[in-house]
């Protein structure tokens, strides 16, 4: 390997498998955390006694001098030592670099702002029955690197704009950015270089997967193209569309039904788009279209995203702890609110990542009894939502769903859908969410 001497700064998931990674290949490697306790310290010492450690700040001419430094997705790459030494030349690389040039299998690579774990699983289960040897992770949890084998047949990524930002040339098979809306503000100047980001999922594609309304989410080279969203006319065959037919909404390809909509399990209208990227994705990729509907029948969502708990006293129960963002939230609210009876009562709030909360209020207006907010921006959020809605600030999780539970009428869905992150008040969101979901448990 050209590079013999690396420095991994980082020592959670990704660190250790940039580590185990460069010493399977004789590379003399020094981890560096920024703290004093990184998550996987003691396992890289269990594994690689070898490997220097450093905790601690980092400076740009330890930085110069080795090879190469690769740079985990949490770490700014604004980081002021960082900054000097790219003055001083140095190129920072991520672990999805080293993943490129280490992978021999085809890669489909997704991104977006939302919808990303989803799409991702659902393309994986698509490729399994399509008998696919097909190994899936990135952002979803096991670090891309972990994946590398070589029986694999193909890959499939969910990759986040941080792993992106250190992705020189990714030359997926197949990419597709779902959506773009505000996340990350607080390591973002403004959306368009988080837009920059994300758009380098399509170096060097194959294929590009684009979603109808959002154009400007594709490679800045013409590449072959699919394309879904809401239904076209004239039959496109690269088109995966909704198609109002019968009486029901049907997913579609070109002209063709494919399914009608009440035979998915996921729920809402955000998840059928969700179903059609996945569709057009796994049709670029060349799996068969038999094997994608068998998938899309049997896949029920991943816990936490617009998960279905229990129906108590006609009222629906949905944990949606995954919606970290604004736009999660909102696609959640007019999904869900589109498909009940009643109306929702929502409970959100966290740590708003400096985001701009007004998006809420027009999805809040027309679907939401009530809104119960949490967590430290609970009143950034309280000054974005009309005050023709019932608002009410509450001490935590359990006992906004007492609350809820007081406050739902028949036929009326409660939803967890924060649009915040959860570090304020809890390890992650799935803690978040696992505690929403034995509140909600312990109800009678
Ligand atoms: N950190 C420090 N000092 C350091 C290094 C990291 O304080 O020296 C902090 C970071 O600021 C961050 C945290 O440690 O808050 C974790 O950073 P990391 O890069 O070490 O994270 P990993 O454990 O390697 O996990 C990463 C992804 N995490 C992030 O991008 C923050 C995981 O996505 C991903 O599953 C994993 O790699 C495998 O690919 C998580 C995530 O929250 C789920 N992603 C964001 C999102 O989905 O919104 C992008
Ligand atoms: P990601 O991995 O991008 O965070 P997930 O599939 O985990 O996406 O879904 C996270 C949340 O985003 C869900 O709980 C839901 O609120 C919202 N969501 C899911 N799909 C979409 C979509 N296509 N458009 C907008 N919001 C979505």
């Amino acid at each position: 390997m050209e590079h013999s001497r690396a420095i991994v700064l980082g020592l959670g998931k990704s660190g250790l498998s940039l580590v185990r990674a460069l010493r399977l290949r004789g590379c003399t490697v020094i981890g560096c955390d920024s703290r004093q306790n990184p998550p996987e310290l003691a396992a890289l010492k269990r594994e690689f006694p070898e490997v220097e450690v450093r905790l601690g700040a980092w400076h740009a001419d330890f930085l110069q001098s080795v090879d190469k430094v690769y740079v985990s997705p949490g770490i700014s790459l604004k980081e002021t030592a960082l900054q000097e030494a790219a003055r001083r030349g140095v190129r920072f690389s991520g672990d999805m670099d080293l993943f490129s040039e280490l992978s021999k299998a085809p890669v489909v690579a997704i991104t977006g702002s939302n919808g990303k774990s989803t799409v991702t699983t659902l393309v994986g289960e698509m490729a399994k029955k399509a008998g696919k040897r097909v190994a899936v992770g990135g952002n979803l949890g096991t670090p891309a690197l972990n994946l590398l084998a070589d029986d694999v047949e193909l890959y499939v990524l969910e990759l986040s704009s941080f792993q992106l930002e250190t992705c020189r040339e990714l030359s997926a098979e197949v990419a597709c950015c779902l959506n773009l809306s505000e996340d990350h503000m607080d390591r973002y100047a403004d959306l368009d270089e988080y837009r920059a980001a994300k758009l380098r999922i399509f170096n060097g594609v194959n294929y590009q997967v684009v979603a109808t309304d959002c154009p400007d989410l594709k490679s800045a080279e013409p590449r072959p193209t699919f394309t879904f969203g809401e239904y076209q006319q004239g039959g496109d065959p690269k088109h995966f569309g909704l198609l109002f037919s019968r009486g029901v909404y049907h997913l579609s390809h070109g002209d063709s039904l494919l399914l009608p909509v009440s035979q998915l399990k996921i729920r809402g209208t955000h998840n059928q788009l969700n179903a059609l990227a996945a569709l057009a994705i796994g049709y670029a990729a060349g799996f068969p279209m038999q094997a994608m509907l068998d998938a899309l029948r049997e896949f029920a969502g991943l816990p936490h995203r617009c998960q279905w708990l229990r129906e108590l006293h006609g009222v629906a129960w949905y944990n949606d702890s995954k919606a970290t963002n604004v736009g999660a939230a909102c696609a959640a609210i007019n999904g869900l609110g589109a498909d009940i009876d009643g109306k929702l009562v929502l409970i959100a709030g966290g740590d708003g990542k400096g985001a701009d909360f007004s998006p809420l209020a027009e999805p809040v207006a027309q679907h939401c009894r009530a809104v119960l907010l949490i967590g430290r921006d609970a009143d950034k959020l309280a000054a974005a939502l009309p005050n023709t809605v019932v608002q009410q600030r509450v001490g935590g999780l359990e006992q906004a769903v007492k609350l809820a539970a007081q406050l739902a009428q028949t036929g009326d869905a409660v939803l967890l859908s924060p649009a915040c992150a959860s570090l304020d008040m809890f390890d992650n969101f799935e803690q978040r969410g696992d505690l929403f979901a034995k509140a909600v448990e312990a109800l009678s």
